[in-house]
């Protein structure tokens, strides 16, 4: 699917796969956001970069900001599904020294939620989770 909301074109890319994974990839046009500016080298700018952006040319800045996307999903097509919800995410894991040449490594956690707070996501760019509706039946 694709549709143009305000200077942007966002594609949905939906895989549904054979082993019942349903997958949906977003993207955006490279339209920047950007605003006029008095700036006309990244000089003159420097230490107000952080509050406004950076200069992506003489007079304009990019803006920095999020795109933050929701999804409301019914999984209980064809009647009442017993799905659980599942975060997954990678958590580093320490080697005893003098084992490995290597210190640590990525470890896949599912963390399966049993009540709707388990449930709730505190979003971090910096600590990313994947999301799984999964049913075993
Ligand atoms: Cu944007």
């Amino acid at each position: 699917m694709a549709c143009s909301i305000g200077n942007y074109d966002y594609t949905f890319d939906w895989e549904f796969q054979m082993d019942g994974l349903n997958r949906v990839i977003v993207a955006t046009s490279w339209m920047l956001m950007v605003k006029g500016t008095s700036y006309t080298n990244v000089q003159d700018l420097r230490e107000k970069e952080a509050d406004s952006g950076p200069l992506i040319s003489e007079t304009v800045i990019g803006v920095v900001h999020d795109h933050f996307l929701s999804f409301h999903l019914d999984m209980d097509i064809d009647g009442l599904a017993n799905n659980s919800f599942v975060k997954v995410h990678l958590e580093k894991q320490s080697l005893p020294p003098g084992k490995s040449r290597r210190t640590s490594y990525l470890k896949v956690k599912k963390y399966v939620a049993k009540t709707e707070k388990d449930a709730h996501i505190k979003l971090s760019m910096y600590d990313p989770y994947k999301f799984h509706l999964v049913n075993p039946n």
